[in-house]
C-alpha cells in the first residue's frame, strides 16, 4: 500500500472541517495559536505534500527551501501577503486563497467600523463605563453624519463593491479609486463613480481602506495623503495595517487635521503602536473583519476543498475552486 501524502494545519482552526483532511491524507495539526519561525516551518514543510496555512504564517522561499514534496499551500484568507506566491510557483507549489466566501461579512464589518468611527462608539462606550455619565448634555460626543455624506473607496474589488452597494441604503455618493476603472456596468450596479487618487483624498467625508497590500501601496496613505484629507474626514482600514503611516495618522489626529478613525489592522499587529493607544478619536478591532463564525467556517472549509483538489483529490482533483498560480505552478 502506498503511504498517504502528509498535510500540515499551521493553526487550529475547526476540527470538524479540517477533519475532511483526514479522509485523504496523514494530517499534522498545530495545537495553539502559534507564530512558528522561519526555520521550525521549514524543518515541517520538508515533510510535507501540502499545508493550510494563515496570516501567522509567512510562507517564501526559505520556508521551502529542501521540500520536494510540497506540491500546495491553501492560505485561509483572501489577502495573501504572508506568501510569497513567486518563490510557490518556481518551486511548481500551487497556492490558493479564499476569495468571495467573506465578501459580505467583511464589507458589514467595514460599513460598522467606519460607523463606529463616524459616530465616536467606542469612544462613547468607553466615556460611559469610566463613570463620566453625569447628566445628559446636547452637545457631548457629537459626531459626524454617515448617511448623505460621500463615502471615499480605495480599492475596488469585491469587498470595496459590497461596501458601495451598502451605502446607497444611506443615502451616500460613492467615489472609488482603483487600479483599473470598472465596467460601466459594475459602477451602475455600486452607484459608484471613478476618481483618482488625489480627487478621492480630497472629497470623501469617508475614506475605506480595502486595497491588497502590495509593496506599492506600502505607506499609501502618508503625511501628504493625510494632508489631501477633510480636516472632519474618518479614515477606516480594514485591509492591510502597512498601507497607512500610523506615525502620519497619529500626527494628523492630534493636530486636528483628521476627524477620526477606524483601525481593524496593524502595521506590526498584533503588537500596537503605543501612540494609537492613546488616541480617543480611533475605534481598534483586533483583525476581525471577516470574524462571524460562519465566514471564518467557510473560508476554512474553501480553504480545505483547495488543498484537497490541488493534491488531486476529491470531487475537484487537480482543479482547485481558487488557484493563485495555477498556470505558473504548473509551467515549473
Ligand atoms: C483573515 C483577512 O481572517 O482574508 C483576509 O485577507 O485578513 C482575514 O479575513 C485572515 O487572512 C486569516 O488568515
Amino acid at each position: 500500500m502506498s503511504e498517504r501524502p502528509r498535510v500540515w494545519v499551521s493553526q487550529p482552526l475547526f476540527d470538524d472541517i479540517v477533519a475532511r483532511l483526514g479522509e485523504h491524507f496523514e494530517v499534522e495539526t498545530t495545537a495553539e495559536v502559534t507564530q512558528h519561525a522561519p526555520d521550525a516551518v521549514n524543518a515541517i514543510l520538508r515533510r510535507m505534500d501540502g499545508a493550510l496555512v494563515t496570516l501567522n504564517d509567512p510562507i517564501g522561499a526559505v520556508q521551502i527551501e529542501g521540500a520536494p514534496r510540497l506540491r500546495a499551500i491553501a492560505n485561509v484568507g483572501v489577502g495573501y501577503n504572508n506568501l510569497d506566491v513567486a518563490a510557490l510557483s518556481a518551486a511548481g507549489i500551487l497556492a490558493s486563497n479564499t476569495p468571495d466566501v467573506l465578501t459580505e461579512t467583511t464589507a458589514d464589518f467595514g460599513f460598522a467600523l467606519m460607523m463606529a468611527a463616524a459616530r465616536r462608539i467606542g469612544e462613547a462606550e468607553r466615556w460611559l463605563r469610566e463613570g463620566h455619565w453625569q447628566r445628559w448634555s446636547f452637545d457631548s460626543l457629537l459626531g459626524a453624519d454617515v448617511h448623505g455624506a460621500t463615502l471615499g473607496i480605495l480599492g475596488m474589488g469585491r469587498i470595496g463593491q459590497a461596501i458601495a452597494r451598502r451605502a446607497t441604503g444611506f443615502g451616500m455618493r460613492t467615489l472609488y479609486h482603483n487600479r483599473s476603472r470598472l465596467p460601466e456596468a459594475v459602477e451602475a450596479d455600486c452607484k459608484a463613480s471613478y476618481v483618482g487618487f488625489d480627487e478621492l483624498l480630497a472629497r470623501a467625508d469617508h475614506l475605506l481602506l480595502v486595497l491588497p497590500y502590495s509593496p506599492q501601496a506600502h505607506h499609501l496613505i502618508d503625511a501628504a495623503a493625510l494632508a489631501r484629507m477633510q480636516p472632519h474626514a474618518t479614515l477606516t482600514n480594514i485591509a492591510r495595517g502597512g498601507i497607512v503611516d500610523e506615525d502620519a495618522l497619529c500626527d494628523a489626529l492630534e493636530r486636528g487635521r483628521l476627524g477620526a478613525a477606524g483601525l481593524d489592522v496593524y502595521e506590526g499587529e498584533p503588537r500596537l503602536n503605543p501612540r494609537l493607544l492613546a488616541q480617543r478619536r480611533v475605534v481598534l478591532t483586533p483583525h476581525i473583519a471577516s470574524g462571524s463564525l460562519a465566514t471564518r467556517r467557510a473560508m476554512v472549509a474553501l480553504a480545505v476543498d483547495n488543498l484537497i483538489a490541488a493534491l488531486g483529490y476529491g470531487p475537484r482533483a487537480g482543479d482547485p475552486p481558487s488557484p493563485l498560480n495555477a498556470a505558473e505552478a504548473a509551467a515549473a
